[in-house]
């Protein structure tokens, strides 16, 4: 039997007919990267503000990006700190367009419902604090104490405070997020759901219970100095292309660099930096040593294999690979590790990889003659259903070479989102540790709730089943970044109130509750000031460097506030005056938010003075700092896990679900995927040209993706988004790849990863269907 799960289709426009495919590219940046920045950035802002916002971005009085969260090379910031996508994310956030009370008089919800992600973001910056009533079909202007009394009251008349859902995107600051899980825990809940869980979550999950902590252990000194670097699951090129400086640099100083990907993307092969003579009329440089085109989900065998070979070789010539002093001094459970990789099958690691023995075999040689190597990694690993135990896999690599806690080594998880592990560290996370939560309690005098909340799956779930029906989400766009989109959408449609913080307009606006509220926000670009005089904020980047950022541009409405100043206004309706927390006095003053920080948060001592130092300052990480490790045994621990992977079933593809150059998550720049080939269209899907041949379809054909899930009763549910152009690409056999978000639709809410509960959103069985009618 077959459950069918349609998504209505009018969701997205097609392009598949517009879509032109040429050659995918050798290198990236070069000269076209500056030349397509300048013309987003004159096109948004126009030509006085692209100069000013450009000259500010990355710099120490300026304003941090708003892209990725690569940190800036310290005591280097050259002059133009900013890539591309960085020139991207700042046009899009500082643009000149705005969508105000007019635009949303003009624009039904029905009408705006018909548009893709890419139109409603490219209408421009909202501007006013809109409302949309009960069974009204447009939404209307709101003011601010109304919109803030509204959400007040409807907390305040939930059965308790468990139905309420609190999401946060990683663009807040430290500050507002900060006062944020302050709001929420003060109003009884835990159910704070963040992007981090669709993302590192699994990263979290692995480092914690590894090394005892969820965040990398390297800085960019590190990474400079490394002899090798192994970038698995990771696409820097489009996505962090500030890295590629780095890895630039580590090139010249000798390391080796070997890139584990199913597609071999562009900027993992050369990089041309456009600041550089060699780069604007050279070949630039090569990145990647050996490319290993991996079977999409086959990470965590090939780390078995090659921990299989250290051993083997290890057995040969004893203490020439295994580094033993370390393994007795610093780590558990290297016995249980050791009697069960012997036992894994090299046969099975060349099929679940795809790779040859003698590339294996190689990476193994590399990293035993390495002294100093590295392993970075992002969605790639995390978003599988083994996600978890893959990377625990890979610090097992690491941990027998004694790899952790010393300049040049250590785990690199590459973090998306510009604050988000600022905001962690700061509290958004539905299961805190008791530390925290006593001196949060012990600094306001409030009883934070000890009771786990929700993350964003089972918030989902919460929603669908009328657990939860009051909805918040500080930036982001939940309804389009989630999965099962048809679930979700649903979801989101059986809350009472949905509230959404936003910069820009965005699906998540118009699949709404009963009632909805935009609040419209300040950026990280724009000028914020309060009672006190002008303000900044605090971000920490994926190397636990805090430093400050300033906004320097005019807001283009009066209206917008602060995320601090939404939190705290939201805050004192509705716990009224003579609250503990001083919530006015925060916004007045973001110095003495940062106090109460220092109070809370181990690593913030000083806070404000360190935060005005020249380059900000570095959080502690035991493991790097003095090899100490926080976990269970209190050492570093070996992790055994069974061999997972991914087998194709006959006929099917496996399909990855990822970002192209131009988007910034759900936030679609443009409709051309550079370095992939892919022009005027998103609507495309990567298959192995054979795989085409063997199914009956022939390349540029438009097809319909239909992917198929197994229910526990055997059944299988099937879930279709129509219309995508094959374009014959390489990638190993049986495996796909298509953008994100059009293809959320197919990716059951159920099949998340084991341990960190991250959608699986890199392996998603599908068929391809010939489409019926045209
Ligand atoms: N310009 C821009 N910058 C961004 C973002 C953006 O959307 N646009 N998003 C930000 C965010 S939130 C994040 S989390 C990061 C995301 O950064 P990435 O993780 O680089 O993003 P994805 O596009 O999801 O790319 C996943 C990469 O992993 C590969 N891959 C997929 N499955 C497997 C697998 O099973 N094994 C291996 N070895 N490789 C696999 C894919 O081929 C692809 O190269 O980027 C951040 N920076
Ligand atoms: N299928 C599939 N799904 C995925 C992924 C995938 O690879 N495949 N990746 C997952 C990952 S890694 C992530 S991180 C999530 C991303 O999930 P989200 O973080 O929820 O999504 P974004 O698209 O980054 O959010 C964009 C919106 O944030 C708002 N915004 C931007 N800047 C600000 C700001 O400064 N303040 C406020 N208040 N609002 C702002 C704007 O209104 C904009 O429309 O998606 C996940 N979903
Ligand atoms: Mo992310």
């Amino acid at each position: 039997m077959v459950h069918r799960r349609r998504v209505s289709a009018h969701e997205y426009e097609y392009d598949e007919k517009s879509i032109v495919v040429t050659e995918a590219k050798s290198y990236a940046a070069g000269v076209p990267a500056v030349l397509v920045s300048l013309q987003r950035g004159v096109e948004q802002m126009g030509p006085g503000r692209t100069a000013y916002s450009l000259a500010k971005l990355n710099q120490r009085k300026g304003f941090d990006c708003p892209g990725c969260a690569w940190p800036e090379t310290p005591g280097h910031r050259k002059h133009a700190e900013f890539c591309e996508n960085g020139a991207k994310a700042v046009a899009e956030e500082a643009t000149r367009r705005t969508v105000g009370p007019d635009f949303f008089a003009t624009h039904s919800i029905d009408d705006l419902l018909g548009r893709t992600e890419y139109w409603l973001g490219q209408q421009g910056r909202i501007t006013h604090p809109m409302v949309l009533r009960p069974g009204a079909t447009h939404y209307e202007e709101i003011d601010w104490d109304s919109a803030e009394r509204m959400i007040a009251d409807e907390l305040r008349q939930l059965a308790t405070p468990e139905q309420a859902i609190f999401y946060t995107s990683g663009r807040t600051s430290n500050e507002a997020a900060f006062l944020y899980q302050l709001l929420i825990r003060s109003f009884g809940t835990n159910n704070m759901p963040d992007c981090s869980n669709m993302c590192h979550e699994s990263s979290g999950s692995a480092l914690s219970a590894s090394i005892g902590i969820g965040k990398g252990s390297v800085s960019v000194p590190d990474i400079e100095n490394a002899d090798l670097i192994l970038i698995a699951g990771q696409n820097p090129g489009t996505n962090h292309p500030r890295m590629l400086s780095t890895l630039e640099k580590a090139k010249s100083n000798g390391a080796r660099v070997i890139a584990i990907n199913p597609l071999v993307e562009a900027g993992l092969r050369r990089f041309k930096d456009p600041q550089k003579v060699g780069g604007v009329v050279g070949d630039g440089v090569a990145i990647a040593d050996e490319y290993l085109q991996i079977r999409l989900g086959g990470d965590m065998a090939l780390f078995q294999g090659l921990g299989k070979m250290f051993v083997d070789a290890d057995d040969e010539a004893p203490g020439t690979v295994i580094d033993r002093a370390f393994v007795e001094t610093y780590t558990a459970g290297f016995d249980d590790w050791i009697d069960h990789i012997r036992g894994v099958d090299m046969d099975v690691v060349l099929e679940a990889t795809g790779l040859s023995m003698r590339e294996i075999r190689d990476t193994a040689e590399a990293l035993v003659h390495s002294e100093k190597t590295i392993v970075c990694w992002a969605m790639g690993l995390t978003q599988q259903t083994h996600g978890v135990a893959t990377i625990e896999e890979a610090v097992n690599l690491l941990l027998l070479r004694g790899m952790i806690g010393k300049p040049g080594a250590g785990v690199c998880p590459v973090r998306g989102h510009s604050n988000v592990q600022g905001d962690r560290t700061m509290g958004i996370w539905e299961k805190m540790p008791e530390s925290f939560l006593a001196a949060l309690d012990d600094e306001f005098g409030i009883h934070s709730p000890r009771d786990h909340g929700l993350d964003a799956v089972d918030s989902i779930r919460a929603m669908r089943d009328g657990r939860g029906t009051f909805f918040m989400g500080m930036g982001g766009n939940f309804v389009s970044a989630t999965p099962d989109t048809a679930v979700t959408e649903a979801a989101l449609r059986n809350c009472s109130l949905t509230v959404q913080v936003s910069t820009k307009l965005n699906r998540s606006h118009l699949v709404h509750g009963r009632s909805a509220l935009i609040l419209p926000s300040l950026g990280r670009t724009d000028r914020d000031v309060q009672a006190s005089g002008k303000q900044f904020v605090t971000v920490e980047d994926s190397m636990s460097m805090v430093h400050a950022s300033r906004g320097g541009l005019r807001p283009s409405s009066a209206f917008m506030r602060s995320e601090v100043s939404i939190v705290c206004g939201i805050a004192e309706k509705l716990f009224g005056p003579g609250h503990s927390v001083p919530w006015g006095s925060f916004r007045d003053d973001y110095d003495r938010i940062r106090d109460s920080i220092s109070r809370v948060v181990p690593g913030f001592e000083d806070f404000n003075r360190k935060v005005r130092q020249k380059e900000g300052f570095g959080l502690p990480h035991p493991p790097r700092d003095s090899r100490t490790f926080h976990t269970s045994t209190g050492k570093a621990n070996f992790a055994v896990n069974e061999l997972t992977w991914l087998p194709v079933p006959e006929g099917r593809l496996m399909l990855q679900t990822m970002r192209s150059h131009d988007q910034y998550n759900t936030t679609i720049y443009g409709l051309d995927d550079r370095y992939r080939g892919v022009k005027g269209g998103r609507r495309v899907v990567f298959v192995h040209p054979d795989d085409i041949a063997s199914m009956g379809f022939v390349d540029g054909e438009v097809v319909d993706l239909v992917s198929e899930w197994q229910l526990p009763d055997g059944t299988v549910a099937e879930r279709r988004a129509d219309r995508f152009r094959i374009v014959a690409y390489s990638t190993p056999r049986g495996n796909a790849a298509a953008y994100y978000p059009e293809t959320n639709p197919l990716i059951p809410l159920d099949h998340v990863a084991r341990k960190s509960n991250t959608p699986v959103s890199k392996a998603v069985v599908v068929r391809l269907e010939r489409r019926r009618h045209g």
